[in-house]
């Protein structure tokens, strides 16, 4: 079906396009009251992400209440471990844990991988089958994946951290077993990634949400390299890679096989633009708690934020959006790029 509004994909694709497009990263969430009803009459977080009908739902209600030129499908990175074998649970105000984690080879060797694995998420793509119809071409929409060594990051370390040493731990004492992992999620995210795009999606995101916490050289060898690999295996819709607090991986992101480059709010726009040049497509980078201002400041940085990219910009945060955003400031944000001429 033809989309009714392509911005996005305009964007993406490098076109000139009539004013930004404009998205939040995390906008399918709790800062909606109808996610919260909704989520609050389930038993858990997962039982919202494995119900195809029900994360179409969620995936569509930023789009009806903001207007956002965008729907990125309502699913979670960690589904990916799940399907290679090991299962995560979402503990209530507390976040992804995992009963069992990677320590040794044979921990890897009892992992599924490639398609066989990616398989086994159909209720992703079944999500996405419901959502693209419901969206009748309204918007394009996002389908995504945790990079390798974030993933990685969650099944050595077996939650969320600070600091991830475990997991850092274990590229320095295990090198080779990291590799033979990281090798098993990248063949695994691109099967994943291109039944994706087979069931709807219209866009990629790669969040390596962990890329900022390794050396610059560690980068290099666990994370971009098999970045690398994803983009070239990724057949028929543009990808944006996003790499947190990695802003010295910039120069090597600048001929990159990807199509937008995601920026983090520390990366200031004009440091951007020198390593990047003036017409790669980038996305960002409003800081997340400039949404708890009044509106004429947010609408005022804002525009400020247009003009700082000129150009080439796929308007965004620099993270995801808190739970508790005032809706009032989410929409001055997205009204003000709406209107920006
Ligand atoms: O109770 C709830 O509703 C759980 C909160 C929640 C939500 C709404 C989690 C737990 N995941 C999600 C959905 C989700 N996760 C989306 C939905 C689509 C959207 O963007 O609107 C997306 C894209 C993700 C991706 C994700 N999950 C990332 C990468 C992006 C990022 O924020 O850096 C990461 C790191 C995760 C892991 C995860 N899942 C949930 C939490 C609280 C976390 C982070 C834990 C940690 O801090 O380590």
């Amino acid at each position: 079906m033809k989309l009714k509004n392509d911005l996005l994909l305009r964007a993406a694709n490098g076109e000139v396009t009539e004013r930004p497009p404009v998205w939040l990263m995390r906008q399918a969430g709790r800062i909606l009251p109808q996610y919260r009803a909704l989520r609050g009459s389930l038993s858990g977080f997962k039982e919202l992400v494995e119900t195809p009908h029900l994360a179409a739902e969620v995936t569509i209600q930023p789009v009806d209440e903001l207007d956002v030129d965008a729907a990125i499908i309502f699913s979670d990175i960690l589904v990916i471990p799940e399907a290679m074998g090991l299962t995560y649970e979402m503990v209530e105000k507390k976040g992804p844990w995992f009963p069992n984690t990677i320590q040794t080879v044979s921990d890897i060797d009892r992992l599924i991988s490639g398609e066989k694995a990616a398989k086994d998420l159909e209720y992703v793509f079944e999500a996405l089958r419901i959502t693209k119809k419901e969206l009748a071409g309204r918007v394009p929409l996002i389908g995504f994946s945790g990079t390798p060594w974030t993933l990685l990051a969650y099944m050595v370390e077996g939650s969320g951290s600070k600091t991830f040493s475990k997991a850092k731990k274990f590229l320095y004492t295990q090198p080779e077993a990291a590799h033979r992992l990281l090798d098993m999620l990248s063949d695994t995210i691109i099967a994943y990634l291109n039944m994706k795009v087979e069931a709807g999606a219209d866009l990629i995101q790669l969040f390596d949400s962990w890329g900022g916490i390794l050396s610059p050289t560690q980068y290099q060898e666990f994370s971009l390299k098999y970045i690398r690999k994803i983009c070239e295996g990724i057949q028929g819709a543009p990808v944006t890679v996003f790499a947190k607090n990695a802003w010295f991986a910039l120069p090597d992101l600048k001929d990159f096989p990807c199509n937008v480059v995601g920026l983090d709010w520390n990366t200031p726009p004009q440091y951007a633009r020198n390593i990047l040049g003036e017409k790669r497509v980038v996305q960002g980078n409003a800081d997340p708690c400039f949404l708890y201002s009044n509106t004429k400041d947010i609408e005022n940085a804002t525009r400020q934020l247009i003009h700082d990219f000129a150009g080439h910009h796929i308007v965004n945060l620099g993270h995801g959006v808190y739970p508790d955003t005032p809706l009032d400031g989410v929409k001055a944000f997205v009204n003000t790029v709406k209107s920006f001429s």
